[in-house]
């Protein structure tokens, strides 16, 4: 019989297959798909991100581990959908404009995820208008976005200064993050928060979101 902190621990390890496995047995076992995020798949990415933070991981074993999670997640995302069980929050995140770097990006929207928020993913070089039709239309909580090049840095102030203008600023959070980002920057452009890596990106959501 698969059991929750079984798969927790096939998440850590990175273990694509088990994942899979254990998600579909638990599934099939009557647990609720809710519950098999909740209870195994937040706790697993949980640890990863604790160890990511540690460095006791390094990029490819968060890689290998939210690869796991997402290989779970496509068992799980059809059965919340009939469910009708709505994510905590909808966080779209993107490279801003200018910028084609997407790997942090990538890594900060796998632990989003695993925390069990709906990411929409914009990709990158995104337009800051597409930052606004999506609080508009998608109804995003927050919107996290990512710079690695200095030179892009200010597309994030720009992004800030579209969403003002359109008057949709009060309407959502903004966080943003990246190699060359600071917290002193997301003060000065008027973000509502900033995080130095993908694990602590969680933590700024949440606080972001007030929980
Ligand atoms: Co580029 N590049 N690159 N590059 N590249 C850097 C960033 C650079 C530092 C290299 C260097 O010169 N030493 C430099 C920037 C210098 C500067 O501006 N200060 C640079 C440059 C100059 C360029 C080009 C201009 C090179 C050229 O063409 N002359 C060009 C620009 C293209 C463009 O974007 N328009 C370019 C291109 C590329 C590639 C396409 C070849 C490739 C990107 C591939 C891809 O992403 N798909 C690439 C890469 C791979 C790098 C390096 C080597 C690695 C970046 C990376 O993925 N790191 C990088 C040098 C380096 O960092 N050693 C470099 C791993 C990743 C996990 O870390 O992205 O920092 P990072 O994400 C972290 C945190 O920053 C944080 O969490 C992540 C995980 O902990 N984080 C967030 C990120 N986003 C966040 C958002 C958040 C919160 C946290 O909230 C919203």
């Amino acid at each position: 019989m698969a059991e929750l902190g079984d798969l927790s621990q096939a998440i850590i390890n990175g273990d694509l297959n088990t994942a899979k496995t254990l998600t579909q047995e638990l599934v099939d076992g009557g647990t609720e798909a809710q519950t098999v995020v909740t209870e195994g798949l937040v706790p697993g990415m949980n640890v990863v991100g604790q160890k990511f933070k540690a460095n006791e991981f390094y990029v490819p074993e968060v890689l290998i581990a939210a690869r796991a999670m997402k290989g779970s997640m496509d068992i799980l995302r059809p059965l919340l959908a009939e469910g009708g069980v709505e994510p905590e929050a909808r966080i779209a995140i993107g490279t801003v404009a200018g910028d084609l770097h997407d790997i942090g990006k990538n890594l900060v929207a796998m632990m989003l995820e695993g925390a069990g928020y709906e990411v929409i993913d914009l990709g990158v070089d995104v337009p800051a208008e597409t930052f606004v039709t999506t609080v508009n239309e998608k109804k995003a909580d927050i919107i996290a976005m990512s710079a690695l090049l200095t030179t892009t840095m200010p597309a994030m102030k720009d992004a800030l200064d579209t969403l003002t203008e359109k008057g949709v600023r009060d309407k959502v959070k903004v966080m943003v993050g990246g190699a060359p980002v600071t917290q002193a920057y997301a003060d000065e452009i008027g973000a509502d928060g900033y995080a130095p890596d993908a694990a602590s990106a969680v933590d700024t959501a949440k606080e972001l979101l007030g929980k």
